[in-house]
């Protein structure tokens, strides 16, 4: 029979072999199970404000609230774009969109606001305590 041999310790380290293949395909179905659960939150228009410093939002587009403005006041994305809004002001903003498709509520420094554009057009908005603060978001 094909037993191990003691000797030359053949046998026991392909049964090592076999179990880092078990803990492989362990970490791999976790991994699968993770993606799922982060493809199931990206609905088609998510609104929320994380307060905190901004630095999970890097990569997708972003408007930055400086000065008491929106930077760059007019952005181009495409559809399916996430745009995210970063508050580096000392003072709250928020984001309310013109004819009512998205609305922040205010938010502080380091504070941020994003949301999914599903649909192509052109989306102008304010803040709703600086009448002067507006941009614009084109979705083509
Ligand atoms: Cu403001």
């Amino acid at each position: 029979m094909n037993r191990r041999n003691n000797r030359t310790g053949e046998w026991p380290r392909t049964r090592m072999h076999r179990r880092w293949y078990v803990v492989g395909a362990g970490v791999a179905v976790m991994m699968l199970a993770l993606l799922v659960i982060v493809a199931g939150c990206g609905g088609s228009s998510t609104t929320t404000t994380a307060v905190g410093p901004a630095t999970s939002t890097a990569g997708g587009p972003q408007v930055i609230m400086e000065n008491i403005a929106y930077v760059p006041a007019t952005l181009t994305i495409k559809v399916g774009q996430t745009v995210t809004w970063v508050n580096q002001d000392s003072v709250q903003h928020d984001v309310v969109a013109n004819k009512g498709e998205f609305k922040s509520g205010l938010f502080g420094q380091g504070g941020t606001f994003s949301f999914t554009f599903t649909t192509a057009g052109t989306y102008a908005y304010y803040c709703s305590i600086h009448p002067h603060m507006l941009g614009t978001i084109i979705v083509q």
